[in-house]
């Protein structure tokens, strides 16, 4: 197998197996022991509207190092990044474990809410309203956990939440309760797969003909209209309001479909939809909070997702990005993976 993990602890680099995920206390293949985040145990569901619940104030939080920039060996230690990286140095975890759920809260520094992917800009107001699309070339925010264990048939693969700072986690996208999901995928090393459903969060706001620039869908209030996404069969949509504009104001470049929680059953989101999150970016502190949620056995665990109800811990690693999509095949300033370590379930 190929899923060997590379810390990078000083100037040691320590290869440990990846199999397995029930022996938290020693991995007895070095002399260094992986961090663990230790799951409190909850007699509660943590609030799913509330990121400041107080039942995590009895979770311990464990600070876990992000080292690296690339997912895959020859890796890039801390030392070797660039001044300019641009993400955090470190993610601060927590996890509750409540009943037949597992929740998992991950804070990290970024300087920037990245959430205009695609947008429309307003460049000129006369003698006509001219956009330019995605000026700043914009991504988005994103977040990788990764389980290492059996997922469905193949032990050579990891099972994944992806939470994106748009299009899975918008709020609202799964209604007043709770601000969106993270995308149930697979990762085989190299790419990223989604569960099965084909459902889709976020669906691109096209321009209105061809050739142009102008957006499809604005906003009735226009220049008051300062949010960064629409939702899909909003009835505000599509009025074309072309007064009131000044140079430098956007326009949305995504549309969220909060019908996929608002119809709400687990039979239409699927397997891809079983991660729900609630997050928030503070502007003063700078801070993403993200709490993601799934069953400890989503159902699916014969085809994609691994099963933690039979696993005392299990071996995680996380990555993080600014403002880009994750790169698997080598190192970006934009990003940072941590090594392994474990999330200890009970
Ligand atoms: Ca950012
Ligand atoms: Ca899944
Ligand atoms: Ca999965």
């Amino acid at each position: 197998m190929k899923r060997f993990a590379y810390l990078a602890v000083l100037p040691v680099l320590l290869l440990v197996f990846g199999c397995g995920g029930d022996d938290g206390d020693e991995n007895g293949n070095g002399p260094a022991e992986l961090p663990k985040v230790v799951a409190f145990t909850a007699s509660a569901a943590p609030s799913a509207t509330d990121l400041g619940d107080e039942v995590w104030d009895s979770a311990s939080g464990t600070i876990i190092d992000v080292p690296a920039m690339a997912f895959s060996p020859p890796i890039e230690t801390r030392s070797e990044r660039s001044t300019a990286v641009a993400v955090s140095d470190q993610i601060v975890f927590k996890a509750i474990v409540f009943s037949d759920t597992l929740y998992v809260r991950a804070t990290w520094d970024d300087a920037s809410h990245d959430v205009w992917p695609d947008n429309y800009e307003v460049v000129a107001t006369e003698p006509s309203v001219l956009f330019s699309v995605n000026p700043s070339a914009s991504v988005e925010d994103q977040f990788l956990l990764l389980f290492e264990g059996q997922v469905g048939e193949a032990s050579d693969v990891m099972d994944a939440w992806h939470w994106r700072a748009l299009r899975t986690a918008s709020k609202k996208l799964a209604g007043d309760t709770l601000t969106g999901f993270a995308e149930g995928k697979t990762f085989d090393g190299s790419s990223l797969t989604t569960d099965e459903g084909d459902k889709e969060s976020g669906i691109v706001n096209p321009p209105r003909g061809a050739g142009l620039s102008e957006p499809k869908y604005w906003h009735e209030d226009v220049a008051e209209f300062t949010d960064y996404f629409f939702y899909v069969g909003d009835d505000s949509l599509n009025v074309g309001g072309t007064t009131g504009w000044t140079v430098g104001q956007r326009v949305p470049g995504w549309m969220v479909d909060s019908s996929l929680a608002a119809s709400a059953s687990a039979p239409y989101r699927l397997s891809r939809w079983d991660v729900w999150a609630l997050s928030a970016w503070d502007d003063g502190t700078k801070e993403y909070t993200v709490v993601l949620r799934c069953p400890l056995n989503t159902g699916y665990s014969g085809t994609d997702d691994i099963n933690l109800a039979v696993l005392d811990s299990v071996k995680v690693k996380a990555a993080i990005t600014d403002n880009r999509d994750f790169v698997f095949n080598q190192g970006s300033t934009s990003q940072g993976i941590t090594g392994f370590f474990w999330i200890v379930l009970n």
